[in-house]
């Protein structure tokens, strides 16, 4: 297949686009390199070091013999978006491009702004670009399980069927997200369903959960492949575990959230363009493989690390419920095939030991989380070194 990764130089972005390489398919990646400019803004840096994208698109064609085509723009510009996908011609587009952290969406009204005009207006664009130039397209979306919220009852594959004063119907499962980020998923979501519906267009919804983990196959070629150490959360305590600074779990800790290893993210995006839903469906897949408490996380690394660590409850900076009933059902990528990684003891430690590695470029300082989601504008710490939220 001819695949085209936007997103293409990120955490996820880059080695999905290595996986579909090696596995034979013809891969474009498409980028604007915007999230090297929030890191700058941020004042942060990679845990991990990660090369220009030119450098790794040819660091990939010399450890594999393989070609990944780079396309440098932004998907908020539509001319850029037709020309991409004219020249390309991809048969599917893989969607990571967007403005990926909740605590981002949340600093100030600029970054809400910012953070729900870059995305949906992206994703607006790509869909007008499928209709113009080919609707057989088959759009393959990162959204996120956080479109759902914590509901107190079982969180089904995108619809649930619904019966209401004796009538029933299937609808799309109620959405309650938590942040202005996730809040754009839902939008896309919305404008992707609509889009499919009215223009016999054909989509998948990837309701991704957390993604933990940073190695694959690919990237371990060669250091010039690495991808970025993104701090969700368990990446997070590893680097806090390394750096001997207390894990921060938020309020109660009871937050459970749905989980997966990177490694599964790619085999869950292959899966996903090798079984495309008919010309008009819009499906979701539940993108993920197993849940975990934000307490039980820390516990683990704390029991497994290969250092002293300590575990701190903070008061909580974001707006969340801190112990709830949760239960996310995945049956269709299990379905296709998907043989999971999951968590073990031994993979808790290779995190911390690889953020060890590292931790002459973490500055603890900047570790504290600055983000209040209780107020209208946050005072971001702009003390350096890798970290990230
Ligand atoms: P990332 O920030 O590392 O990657 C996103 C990439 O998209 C970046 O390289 C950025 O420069 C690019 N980008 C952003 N806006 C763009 C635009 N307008 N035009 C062109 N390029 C643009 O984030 P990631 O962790 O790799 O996440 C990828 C996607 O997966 C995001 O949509 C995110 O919301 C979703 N997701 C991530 C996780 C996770 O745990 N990392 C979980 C669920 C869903
Ligand atoms: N948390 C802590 N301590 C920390 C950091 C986080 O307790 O030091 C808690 C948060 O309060 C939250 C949970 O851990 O309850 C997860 O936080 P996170 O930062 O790992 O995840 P989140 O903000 O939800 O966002 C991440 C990615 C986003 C993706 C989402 C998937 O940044 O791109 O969409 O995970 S999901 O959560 O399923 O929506």
């Amino acid at each position: 297949m001819r695949i085209l990764v936007l997103g293409g130089d990120g955490y996820l972005g880059w080695p999905t686009a290595l996986h579909l390489s090696k596995a034979g398919h013809d891969v474009g990646v498409l980028d604007s390199l915007v999230r090297r400019h929030y890191d700058d803004e941020m004042g942060v840096d990679t845990l991990v070091p990660i090369r220009q994208l030119q450098r790794r698109v040819a660091t990939w064609k010399e450890a594999s013999g393989l070609t990944v085509v780079p396309f440098i723009g932004d998907l908020t510009n539509h001319s850029f978006v037709l020309e991409t996908l004219r020249v390309f011609e991809p048969d599917a587009i893989v969607h990571f491009a967007e403005q990926r952290s909740a605590p981002y969406s949340m600093i100030d009204r600029e970054h809400a702004v910012y953070t729900q005009v870059n995305n949906v207006v992206g994703t607006l664009n790509l869909l007008y670009a499928i209709k113009e130039l080919n609707d057989e397209i088959h759009l393959v979306k990162l959204g996120t399980m956080g479109e759902y919220g914590s509901p107190n009852i079982d969180i089904e594959e995108g619809f649930i069927e619904i019966t209401h004063k004796g009538r029933t119907d299937v609808l799309p499962f109620p959405k309650n997200p938590p942040s202005f980020y996730h809040l754009s998923k839902v939008h896309d979501s919305h404008n992707i369903m609509f889009a499919c519906r009215i223009w016999g267009i054909r989509s998948t919804d990837l309701n991704q959960g957390i993604v933990y983990g940073q190695q694959t196959p690919e990237t371990a070629l060669h250091p010039d492949l690495a991808t970025r150490f993104f701090g969700t959360v368990l990446n997070r305590f590893a680097v806090q575990a390394a750096v001997g600074y207390p894990l921060t779990v938020y309020g109660k800790g009871g937050q459970t959230r749905a989980m997966l290893d990177i490694r599964d993210t790619l085999a869950c995006i292959e899966l996903a363009c090798l079984n495309p839903p008919d010309a008009g469906e819009y499906r979701v897949f539940n993108q993920f493989t197993e849940q975990f408490s934000v307490r039980d996380l820390a516990t683990w690394v704390a029991r497994v690390a290969p250092v002293e660590v300590t575990v701190e409850s903070i008061p909580n900076p974001r707006v969340e419920k801190e112990e709830h009933y949760y239960n996310a059902v995945t049956t269709k990528l299990p379905s296709l095939g998907l043989k999971p990684h999951l968590l073990t003891d031994a993979h808790v430690r290779e995190l911390v030991e690889l953020a060890i590695t590292y931790k002459h470029r973490v500055n603890p300082e900047a570790i504290r989380p600055t983000v209040n989601y209780r107020v209208t504008r946050s005072e971001v710490s702009v003390a350096g070194g890798a970290v990230g939220e």
